[in-house]
């Protein structure tokens, strides 16, 4: 009896993806994933766009020291370094899921599952949820799935057909078509995503409100025109801001990853709570009422010390006493809650409303309908008060009521309800760490005490002998005071400090604190190298 060798063990060995593809597989699944939910959400309601619904969310539930942080790394592009943090991550993720698929596709699956609910839970949780702003996740979960399923399977199919073709040449023609199917249907799905994202960017990107502020065109002219800006409000020439910020250049600070598109022909506000008479208003109605046009300067509360979130603009706007006089404000109410599109919230005192100040509604900066980003088509601007309290932005909606029933945005997040700007002064030149030539040296800056004005500035060096510095025009209470004077620097390393003095008596306090709850304090220096 001959004995036969036994037969080699066949390999059993599933088919797998090669690293590369999986991890394309992973970024076309999740891509593709954000896409459609771009796309719906700009059929549907932009704002509720996957992504920046997430991004938005992880605005209102960051702790204050990540948001302060943003804020002194990235200032303005904060919202930027968001969106590209985010992009990021999810990147990371989609080659993660990718790579964990390369035998079976639950992992990859359950990755967009997961991305698809997270993203519907931020639209439930945002403050203007409706019922339609769960379409663009629900898209983006079913489409991201299947998308990866159908590729996963294809390229699997690829990856055995190969297999085979390598053992028995006879069926390469069988491996050629598979391999044809599976790049077929990646192509597919990445055009489909690319077209995807780029309408949705069009339909969503915002070119609305810019169209409706060009179409309501130029600011009927306020019936008291503001005093011309005097020669001398600043001294641009030593170094400081101009008096007067062009809006290019005002400072913008919010929540909104993406600026809420607000068109003025479909805008109203109603105004309600505690007053005898409510009040709706369109932008046809509010523009006819009387106007008033005043420079303001506005501050944000999150401002440093020595910090450039404040800028100065002409406003015009509809007095807020008109306003509330006419709806009648009833006994007892302490605050108006004001929202804004976006949901929003700002919590002003009553009594800075009605009390002679120029608070307003405004429709106006500069001479021209609110920039899209400061709020088109309508803000409130009050001035002496924090933007965080009195700002609101995109607003719809003011409520009279108390501090009980309703607490504002930030102060939810342990803010001081009540937000006066405090006396402070900034050193603008020379800038921190200069080197300048020993000897008569330009020290110039910026000092302002909104509601109260400006008494005088002082500069010292070294700690020495406080000398008092030559003061700009004045315009008017609400808005900064420049200043300038001359030192006498001998060659050496020196520091600079500065105060102010107010109408009221107050001198600026040295005490240093930070921006949270209610304003920085302390004396702004600057180290500067004579030589
Ligand atoms: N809708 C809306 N309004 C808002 C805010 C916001 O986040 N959303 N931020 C407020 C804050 S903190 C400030 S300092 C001012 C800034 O106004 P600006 O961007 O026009 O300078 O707007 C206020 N109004
Ligand atoms: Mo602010």
């Amino acid at each position: 009896m001959t004995t036969t060798a036994p037969p080699p063990p066949t390999e059993i060995r599933p088919a797998s993806l090669s690293r590369p593809w999986a991890a394309l597989l992973g970024v076309l699944g999740v891509g593709s994933a954000l896409a459609v939910g771009d796309l719906v959400a700009g059929l549907v309601n932009p704002p509720s766009s996957p992504f920046l619904a997430v991004g938005n969310q992880f605005i209102r539930l960051t702790p204050e020291w990540l948001k302060q942080f943003a804020i002194a790394t990235f200032g303005t592009w904060d919202k930027v370094a968001l969106l590209a943090g985010m992009a990021v991550v999810i990147a990371a993720l989609a080659v993660l899921a990718g790579l964990a698929s390369r035998r079976r596709p639950g992992p990859g699956l359950t990755v967009i599952v997961v991305m698809g609910l997270v993203a519907g839970l931020c639209a439930v949780l945002a403050p203007t949820f409706t019922g339609l702003d769960l379409v663009p996740p629900f898209a983006s979960l079913v489409i991201g799935f299947a998308a990866f399923l159908v590729l996963h399977r294809a390229s699997l199919t690829w990856a055995a057909a190969g297999r085979a073709a390598a053992d028995a040449p006879d069926r390469a023609p069988e491996a050629g078509i598979a391999r044809r199917r599976a790049l077929a249907l990646s192509g597919g799905v990445l055009a489909g995503t690319a077209v995807a994202g780029v309408v949705g960017r069009l339909l969503g990107g915002g070119s609305a409100a810019e169209a409706s502020r060009s179409a309501v065109g130029a600011l009927p002219p306020a019936p008291a025109p503001a005093p011309l800006i005097p020669a001398g409000a600043d001294f641009a020439a030593a170094g400081t801001p101009t008096f007067v910020t062009r809006s290019e250049d005002f400072y913008r600070i919010d929540t909104a990853l993406q600026v809420p598109q607000v068109q003025a022909g479909t805008w109203s506000l109603r105004v309600h709570g505690m007053v005898d008479r409510e009040i709706n208003l369109t932008f046809e109605a509010l523009r006819a009422r009387r106007l008033v046009e005043v420079p303001i300067t506005m501050t944000c509360v999150s401002n440093g010390v020595g910090g450039y979130l404040m800028s100065t603009a002409v406003f015009t706007g509809v007095p807020l006493a008109d306003l509330l006089a006419e709806a009648g404000v009833r006994p007892g109410a302490q605050q108006v809650f004001s929202t804004s599109v976006d949901g929003f919230t700002t919590g002003t005192p009553v009594r800075t409303l009605t009390d002679g100040r120029d608070a307003m509604l405004a429709i106006g900066m500069n001479g021209a309908p609110l920039p899209v980003e400061h709020g088109f088509p309508v803000r409130m601007v009050v001035p002496g008060l924090y933007g965080y309290v009195s700002g609101c932005k995109w607003i719809t909606d003011m409520e009279v009521t108390t501090w009980e029933a309703r607490t504002p945005y930030w102060e939810e997040r342990d803010w001081a309800r009540e937000g006066p700007i405090k006396t402070q002064s900034r050193i603008d030149v020379p800038k921190p760490d200069a080197r300048i030539r020993a000897g008569r040296v330009v020290v110039a800056g910026t000092a302002w005490a909104q509601r109260t004005g400006i008494a005088r500035v002082e500069v010292r060096a070294d700690g020495g002998r406080w000398q008092a510095a030559e003061l700009s025009t004045e315009v008017n209470l609400d808005t900064w005071r420049m200043w300038r004077t001359t030192l006498t620097l001998p060659a050496g390393r020196h520091t600079l400090q500065v105060r102010a003095l107010d109408r009221s008596g107050y001198l600026q306090t040295s005490i240093e604190q930070v921006s949270i709850p209610d304003g920085a304090t302390g004396w702004h220096t600057v180290g500067v190298t004579a030589a």
